[in-house]
């Protein structure tokens, strides 16, 4: 992605970080575009997670009822894989943001961790999170680490029962009360971006026509077009590594303007 094809934009750029300055609440979205700079495969596509094979046959319940030594290899490998791979500047832009916006929630599709490691704070996951074991017999919950993974099924210590990866699958509920904070806050925002997801994987895909149809200013930051495109106010169709920082320098320099002009009404 040329930065020249994204300084045609800068008008919107700015027109998003004025919307995003005056907001009391923002919410985010995120999907498997945002960590793919930070080379992550996306979920669709050819070169995607579940390349060759059916989506249905390793994300779901009775894929791992099943065979769940395929599936727990597929998560295995996909931990591996996470352990060389840092956030990216999409992930950091959205931490900067939080830190200065009034209140912000990140909703995110990914499973990676990412938003945490690069600062974010108010993360809302509503697939789970692939660091976790949970337990098939008394659902208790392990938080593995880089350092603790190994390829191993895990067995309970609790009672004995196999363990899943914490992840939410096809058919499946999401976490507890989280969808509800998720839509709360797509409800209740005044800016909602919506980054790098295909919007097609309900109920987290209803989000950014929620937030549109209560009000919020929607921004999608996507190279493609996705079922949301036609309901967006401003639509960004580069990679979010790119527009990202780029609308929270727009916030920064707004800030800065507007402490320069208090300061020197004061001074005056
Ligand atoms: C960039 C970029 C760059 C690239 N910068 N962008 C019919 C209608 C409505 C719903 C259903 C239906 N039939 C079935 C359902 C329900 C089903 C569903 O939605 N299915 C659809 C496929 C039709 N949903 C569910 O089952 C959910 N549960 C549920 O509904 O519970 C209620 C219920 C229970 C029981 C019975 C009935 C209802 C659960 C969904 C769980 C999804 N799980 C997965 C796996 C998680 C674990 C894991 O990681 O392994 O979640 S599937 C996979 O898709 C993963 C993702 O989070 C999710 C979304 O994918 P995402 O993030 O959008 O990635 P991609 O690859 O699709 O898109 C990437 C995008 O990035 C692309 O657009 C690129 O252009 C872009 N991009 N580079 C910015 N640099
Ligand atoms: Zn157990």
């Amino acid at each position: 992605m040329s930065s020249g094809e994204l300084s045609a934009y800068s008008d919107e750029v700015r027109r998003v970080a004025e919307r995003v300055s005056k907001a009391r609440r923002v919410a985010c979205l995120t999907g498997a575009g945002i960590s793919a700079e930070s080379g992550i495969p996306t979920f669709r596509g050819a070169q995607g997670f579940w390349a060759g094979r059916r989506a249905e046959e390793l994300a779901t319940p009775e894929a791992f009822a099943r065979d769940p030594e395929d599936v727990w290899k597929f998560y295995f490998w996909r931990r591996g894989l996470l352990r060389e791979k840092r956030p990216n500047a999409g992930h950091h832009a959205l931490a900067a943001m939080e830190a200065k916006a009034a209140e912000f929630t990140l909703i995110t599709q990914n499973v990676d961790d990412l938003h945490r490691l690069a600062g974010s704070r108010n993360v809302l996951e509503v697939h789970g999170n692939i660091w976790i074991d949970r337990c098939t017999g008394c659902g208790q919950e392990v938080r593995r680490t880089i350092e603790d993974h190994s390829d191993e099924i895990p067995w309970c210590g609790a009672c004995g029962a196999m363990m899943r990866p914490g992840v939410v699958w096809f058919g499946e509920m999401l976490p507890d009360g989280v969808f509800e904070r998720a839509q709360s806050a797509a409800g209740n925002c005044d800016v909602m971006f919506v980054v790098g997801t295909s919007s097609v994987v309900y109920p987290a895909a209803s989000l950014g026509s929620w937030a549109k149809a209560n009000g919020a200013f929607v921004v999608e930051v996507n190279p493609d077009d996705t079922p949301l495109s036609g309901v967006v106010d401003v639509r960004f169709p580069f990679a979010s590594g790119a527009v990202l920082p780029a609308i929270t320098n727009a916030l920064s320099a707004i800030r800065e303007l507007n402490r320069g002009s208090v300061s020197a009404r004061g001074a005056g």
